[in-house]
């Protein structure tokens, strides 16, 4: 069954843990079925790679640098290590614009095509949203028709991807003086086709050899993500899809079931997974389902778009990006279909092995083994009544033996920037203005962004989980997306009762109000939540003028992809200190690294940090508010104690 030769042995407890993930990496073992886990502890990663000083980008090398001693040498053009790491560096972000970018554009397609009534399976289902965006780049709404306004938006908002001149349209939404640094500096984005083609062409060889300006165009592709691409996908998606509330949902393995037809879908675009609702709600399927045996139907989610149907309808999530190859060891998946982003190539693999019909559906995403069915969004029930039958024919056909983790863990999901305002403020003076308050009177000390991936690197969850506890401890009210809510979810921390966890004064406003400590947002893409979050906390006002004055701090402890890396470079140049863990390409000591972790803070922007452990991390973020505090003359007495490593582990 496995394709490995020699393995290392691995204690699954030393990898992960999340105790379903472990069972079932002991199952693959027992199966001897191939694993990520087991794939990374058998290659080390290679040294100059991970530190990017390598440079591919033309064919009289590849040249290596020494990170040891990087300015001993230059590439055969004469590269230093700092055009190299600078160059390499903008490319992932390019990358990960591109990954978010795309799937935004992809939305606007949608959104169009409903607005031009070219597509009936999807429809303005938040009306309120739709106002609300469009005010907020001044379309005219009073007495206008959803219809006229929806036309407007589109239009508008398709310039964020193909605007050639001009800054993108929610470039109004950012808090003044943070524009004016963009403006000044040159960075406020155009289109994100226009900036990621000039990002590709300024990194070919023999173009920019300035880090300095490669980095200001850098900043100003992350942004035309993290204000474009990703804040559209998330707008839109809520305007035809609701924008989520408050939800009781359950994560885990645990809700697998074993006498139901178990499909999972995996990816981030919510059309695929919002369809396969539908089919698997559909009355005909269930009888069809129950024909063949089962109790009934029984859908989940993985991954971003797991986490956004999670937010939006509640619909259980299996597990996080780790998960995704030993959930399938349950043998209890009967169908996976996937669509494009953090799907790795094993699954097709996996999947075989445990006789689990695996389905890739979109164009930009086929993978070897897998069955494409493509999904098309005029006719989305073509591609999803597929699976649903296929799914059915494999759970009359089961051979692979079943064995399901019990673990389910229950939490509360959905927390949309439109809802914090309400949840703090009440439906009649809803506002940011309870939470500026509480965090100007020191109840609150601060807000942290936990967010991003698992990485096999990085004992799965555990530095997610530790760093939140440490942050919560310490009244630092926390944020999550993507995979990393799916960690603490497990962990049991959002839930309100996780609010005895919290320091004292944190303590007290979640249980005024209600409110776990660990507000989980949805997906990747809706990391803009947290940015339209911060231009509120700025708008409020008391904080500061700008999201570099705001109390707060970013974090992606256990980050695998080139889209997190543009996440990353969006928040620092956004105004927001951000730290990551697992490993920084970027060789220290340089003047690019030194560029990252401090000379963008000195021009007004946030800045990088890094660190493996997860309290000297939250140390590291927990000081950088503290210093914002400091800098706002709110930094109470009682809070100048400083603690010391071994106060905070005790
Ligand atoms: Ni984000 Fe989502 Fe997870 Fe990481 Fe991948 S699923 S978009 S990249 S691994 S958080």
């Amino acid at each position: 069954m496995s394709e490995e030769k020699k393995q290392k042995p691995i204690n699954f407890r030393d990898v992960s843990t999340c105790e379903s993930t472990i069972q079932m990496l002991q199952k693959m073992a027992d199966d001897g079925v191939a694993n990520a886990f087991q794939r990374a502890a058998d290659m080390k990663p290679c040294p100059i790679g991970a530190d990017s000083a390598c440079c591919k980008h033309c064919f009289m090398g590849p040249c290596r640098l020494n990170a040891k001693d990087p300015y001993s040498k230059v590439g055969v053009c004469g590269a230093t290590i700092d055009t190299i790491g600078a160059r390499n560096f903008a490319r992932m972000v390019a990358s990960g614009c591109a990954a978010h970018t795309d799937h935004g554009m992809g939305m606007v397609d949608v959104f169009r095509e409903v607005v031009r009534g070219n597509i009936s399976g999807y429809k303005i289902k938040d009306e309120e949203k739709l106002r609300s965006v469009a005010k907020s780049i001044d379309i005219e709404v009073e007495g206008r028709t959803a219809q006229e306004i929806a036309t407007d938006l589109y239009e508008e908002l398709e310039r964020t991807y193909t605007q050639v001149e001009g800054e993108i349209p929610f470039a109004k939404r950012v808090p003044p003086k943070t524009l004016e640094t963009w403006r000044k500096a040159g960075i406020v984005p155009r289109g994100a086709m226009r900036e990621i083609m000039e990002l590709m062409h300024r990194t070919h060889i023999g173009v920019d050899q300035d880090y300095e300006n490669i980095v200001k165009q850098c900043s100003r592709t992350a942004l035309v993500d993290g204000w474009g691409g990703s804040m559209v996908a998330t707008e839109i998606s809520d305007i035809l899809f609701g924008t989520p509330k408050p939800v009781v949902a359950g994560v885990n393995m645990g809700f697998l079931k074993e006498d139901h037809v178990n499909i999972i879908v995996h990816g981030h675009e919510p059309l695929l997974f919002e369809s396969m609702i539908a089919a698997t709600n559909d009355p005909a399927y269930i009888e069809k389902a129950k024909a063949a045996g089962a109790k009934g139907i029984q859908l989940l989610g993985m991954c971003c778009s797991g986490a956004e149907v999670l937010a939006r309808h509640g619909v259980p999530h299996a597990g996080n990006f780790l998960s995704v190859e030993p959930v399938i060891a349950t043998g209890a998946v009967d169908a996976m279909a996937v669509d494009v982003q953090c799907i790795m190539q094993a699954l097709s693999t996996v999947s075989a092995c445990y006789n689990t019909r695996f389905f890739t559906t979109n164009p930009r995403c086929r993978i070897d083994g897998a069955i494409h069915v493509p999904f098309e969004e005029h006719h989305p029930e073509a591609c999803t009544n597929k699976i649903v039958d296929a799914a059915i024919d494999r759970f009359q056909n089961r051979t692979a033996k079943i064995e399901i983790p019990r673990r389910k863990d229950m939490g509360v999901h959905g927390f949309s920037h439109e809802y914090i305002n309400y949840m703090l403020g009440g439906s009649f003076r809803a506002s940011y203005v309870p939470l500026n308050e509480n965090i100007i009177n020191g109840r609150i000390r601060g807000v942290a962004g936990v967010v991003g991936c698992t990485n096999p690197r990085v004992k799965q969850d555990y530095v997610h989980v530790e760093l939140v506890k440490e942050l919560i401890k310490n009244n630092v009210l926390v944020v999550q997306t993507g995979c990393s809510q799916i960690a603490l979810a497990k962990a049991g921390l959002d839930k309100p009762d996780a609010a005895v966890m919290a320091g004292d004064g944190l303590r007290e406003v979640c249980e005024t109000v209600g409110m776990p400590p660990v507000l989980s947002l949805g997906s990747c893409v809706d990391n803009s939540r947290i940015l339209i979050a911060c231009s509120e906390m700025v708008r409020t006002g008391g904080l500061g003028d700008s999201i570099a004055d705001l109390p707060v701090a970013g974090a992606a402890p256990e980050y695998m992809s080139e889209k997190a890396i543009c996440i990353g470079q969006y928040f620092v140049a956004s105004g927001v200190y951000t730290v990551f863990g697992v490993t920084f390409p970027v060789v220290e000591g340089t003047k690019f690294h030194k560029l990252l972790f401090e000379g963008l803070e000195e021009q007004g922007f946030g800045k990088w940090g890094f660190a493996l452990d997860p309290y000297e991390m939250a140390r590291m973020m927990i000081d950088h508010i503290d210093k914002k505090r400091m800098a706002l003359g709110i930094m109470g007495e009682r809070e100048r104690k400083l603690f010391s490593m071994e106060d905070r582990r005790a």
